[in-house]
């Protein structure tokens, strides 16, 4: 039996057999009394590593002949992503306590967790297989209706209910104390707030959209001093509990529901920035649809970018009125300017995120996998003109057709340039 009093890394993608062998010991250990005690089929124990994978952290699912079934979770020293990028391993320890929180404020649209270790860093939550990664199936061009009403409830019950207008400020204040992951905000203040735009040697440019790139993003000094602002608003603005990286790979998807996980960049940070995350991120999932002539999932992924604006609109107005606990933020005119700053974030950390994803270390498949090189240089394009045009008019957001307007402005001047240029 492996030693699990000291860490190590039990998880390990090039040795499958003795991830196996470490894994369900590991699991029997942890779930062999107690609220967590599962009556395990030994003998049809597997431990596999899924395919899916995010860019930080080891996952193995474990499962067993009976149904019994439990996700386990290892942070390693080093993210997957790059040897160069580390971050502290308690950051499992961060994510399981904001799920345990989380699944106070939205029941049912998180993981459960079963149980965390500090000292393997590690934690045991819901197997979410009957779901799929929600990007696996953007890039499948599926369609579930129900998403704007459902990630609309998740984003106001957490955002709204963790922020000064409703939770007790002294609460509020230990758990901005507890949730401060200094090298994961590291992560984001560089890959999303700053070598987009400085033009960092380890950004990843598709090749034929460089000269663009240069000199939309790495030459534009208007727009680098609103992306300043934007990064000293992440660093500085305690608003609410955020996700802090709320993409399609961290949704798990249904018909009938979601579940949102992989909040490790959970923090104190501006309700905008997770807001704006999702907006980007539909409009991945929208220009990957066009450039393989998906109509109907392209209009499903606009009326998801819209009907998420106005519903969280609606329900963040109805939830503040029943129940803001804050004397001050009862006074006339205070929810709405409020609430137009959460837009006009909102509309700033979309920019940035579709900035990132074209230039930055980490990509998204949505543009990558654009086999077709006009297809990628149009969809990537779009993404930087709506991005800035996010950014440089924030103040301008109010309703989710705002936003909509301003990616089929974007696609149009593009199309326009590159009929010009091919001409
Ligand atoms: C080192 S991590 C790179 C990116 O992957 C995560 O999912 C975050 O989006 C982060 O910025
Ligand atoms: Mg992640």
């Amino acid at each position: 039996m492996a030693d699990f009093s000291k860490y190590f890394l039990m998880i390990d993608e090039g040795n499958p057999e003795l991830t196996q062998k470490n894994v369900i010991e590991y699991t029997l250990l942890k779930t062999s009394e107690g609220k967590n005690k599962i009556d395990w089929d030994v003998a049809t124990m597997t431990a596999r590593i899924p395919k899916e994978h995010g860019n930080l952290n080891h996952v193995c699912r474990v499962t067993d002949e009976k149904g019994h079934k439990l996700y386990i979770k290892q942070a390693g020293f080093v993210t997957r992503i790059s040897d160069d990028l580390k971050a502290n391993v308690d950051r499992n320890k961060q994510e399981s306590e904001i799920l345990i929180l989380e699944e106070k404020l939205v029941k049912g649209m998180v993981p459960h967790v079963f149980f965390y270790d500090t000292v393997m860093n590690a934690c045991g939550m819901e197997d979410c297989s009957d779901y799929e990664v929600m990007r696996d199936a953007m890039l499948k061009h599926e369609i579930f209706p129900n998403f704007a009403d459902e990630i609309s409830t998740f984003l106001v019950n957490t955002l709204l209910l963790t922020s000064d207008v409703v939770m007790d400020h002294k609460k509020k204040k230990e758990l901005t104390r507890r949730f401060i992951t200094p090298d994961l905000d590291d992560i984001t203040e560089k890959l999303v707030l700053m070598e987009p735009y400085l033009g960092a040697d380890r950004n990843n440019v598709f090749a034929l959209n460089r000269d663009f790139i240069e000199n939309e993003l790495y030459r534009d000094a208007q727009l680098h001093l609103e992306v300043a602002k934007l990064k000293f608003k992440f660093m500085n603005e305690a608003q609410a509990l955020i996700h802090g990286d709320l993409h399609t790979g961290s949704i798990f998807i249904k018909d009938d529901g979601v579940k949102v996980f992989d909040c490790e960049f959970g923090t104190f940070g501006p309700m905008g920035y997770d807001i704006g995350n999702l907006v980007a991120n539909m409009i991945f999932a929208y220009v990957n649809g066009r450039a393989y002539d998906e109509e109907e999932f392209c209009n499903w992924c606009l009326s998801v970018i819209e009907d998420s604006i106005d519903l969280f609109i609606s329900k963040f107005n109805k939830e503040y009125d029943s129940k803001v606990t804050e004397p001050m933020a009862k006074i006339e005119g205070f929810k709405e300017q409020y609430l137009e700053g959460i837009l006009s974030d909102t509309a700033g950390y979309a920019g940035t995120e579709l900035h990132r994803r074209v230039v930055g270390l980490a990509n998204v498949a949505d543009l990558t996998s654009i086999d077709d090189d006009y297809a990628r240089i149009f969809a990537e394009r779009t993404c930087v003109l709506a991005g800035k045009a996010f950014i440089m008019n924030h103040e301008s957001y109010r309703k989710g057709s705002d936003f909509t307007k301003t990616l089929l402005r974007s696609e149009e001047r593009i199309y326009g340039q590159l009929t010009e240029s091919f001409r």
